[in-house]
């Protein structure tokens, strides 16, 4: 027996600031029936989907970046996108930036399913670059000024027979994240980022490293954690600034096995089979036999960690 499922990875070339909701909805929508079209029960959109990667852009006053923010989901703009959902029969993941009824604000993922009704959500936890205006960079990253860290731990969801946990972007790099999914039990992990093709900090790093250590990040926890992982890249050039591509599915012996070849909407596609993460599962990567945590020793801080046996004299 094997669990098939049918996942597209929807990339999205750029979306420029003047680029309405409405157009870059129907654009996710075009990917969604190519998706379904190739037989996919499932997609992954990006992260921050329906916009311009807009933390790119200092604002002093914060309260006039809230339209780029979805105050409701499904709202006016982004219905079609479920309506579809529904009329197909596909699930998907989508990246935007949610501020709630509240005021608060972050970088948030759903869950859809075939209905069209949302069945999960995650806020980004690691959330990259700075919350003030820094002028020895080349292009600003101000995702800690505009977005609150998440507050809803790493949850899983099941849904289309797999055990599905989310990330966005930054997270795909912290192992702490796949592990704190698998020790769930997630067998797929799936994510959106947008990764700029420079380091913005002005700090000199080749531009292949950025491509490279976007795979080897999702590839070697893909293995490490026994799990199937899709990233879905915003990529191009977005008002300037470039953006790189790369989205792939990954299986869990950490190979590529689908990989996106352009910087512009890009559906691929894979039948993952999830009874692949069964393997590292129950052999190398058995927790419940394999991990010891209580000779890890206990950590003291964010830095340090203190020897179990030390501390106990
Ligand atoms: N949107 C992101 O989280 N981007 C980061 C950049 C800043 C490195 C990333 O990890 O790709």
């Amino acid at each position: 027996m094997s669990r098939i499922l049918n996942i597209g990875a929807a990339q999205m070339g750029p979306i420029q600031p003047d680029e309405s909701r409405a157009s870059a909805v129907a654009r996710l929508v075009a990917m969604m029936r190519e998706a379904k079209g190739r037989g996919c029960d499932f997609v992954v959109f990006t992260e921050l989907a329906l916009t311009t990667f807009f933390p790119r852009y200092y604002e002093e006053d914060r309260a006039k970046m809230d339209h780029w923010f979805e105050r409701e989901m499904p709202g006016p703009e982004t219905r079609f996108l479920f309506e579809t959902a529904d009329e197909l029969n596909i699930g998907f993941y989508l990246g935007y930036a949610e501020l709630t009824p509240e005021g608060r604000h972050f970088n948030t993922a759903i869950l859809v399913d075939g209905n069209g009704k949302i069945t999960g959500k995650y806020r980004k936890i690691h959330l990259p670059g700075h919350a003030d205006h820094d002028e020895s960079r080349i292009v600003q990253h101000l995702e800690k000024r505009y977005f609150e860290p998440g507050d809803m731990g790493f949850p899983v969801y099941r849904q289309n027979d797999a055990i599905m946990g989310m990330l966005i972007c930054n997270d795909r790099r912290w192992p702490e994240a796949y592990r704190v999914l698998t020790l769930q039990g997630a067998d797929l992990v799936v994510l959106g980022y947008n990764t700029p093709d420079i380091n913005t900090t002005g700090l000199y790093e080749p531009s292949y490293l950025r491509s490279y250590h976007n795979h080897l990040s999702m590839t070697a926890n893909a293995y490490m954690n026994s799990c199937w992982v899709v990233g879905t890249a915003k990529a191009g050039v977005e008002d300037g600034c470039g953006l790189i591509g790369g989205s792939c599915i990954i299986q869990p012996s950490g190979e590529i096995v689908t990989q996106a070849t352009t910087v512009e909407d890009e559906l691929i596609t894979f039948a993952c089979d999830l009874d692949m993460a069964k393997l590292g599962k129950e052999t190398i990567f058995n927790y419940a036999k394999h991990r010891r945590v209580e000779h890890y020793g206990r950590i003291t801080s964010q830095t340090g960690v203190e020897i179990a046996d030390q501390a106990a004299e």
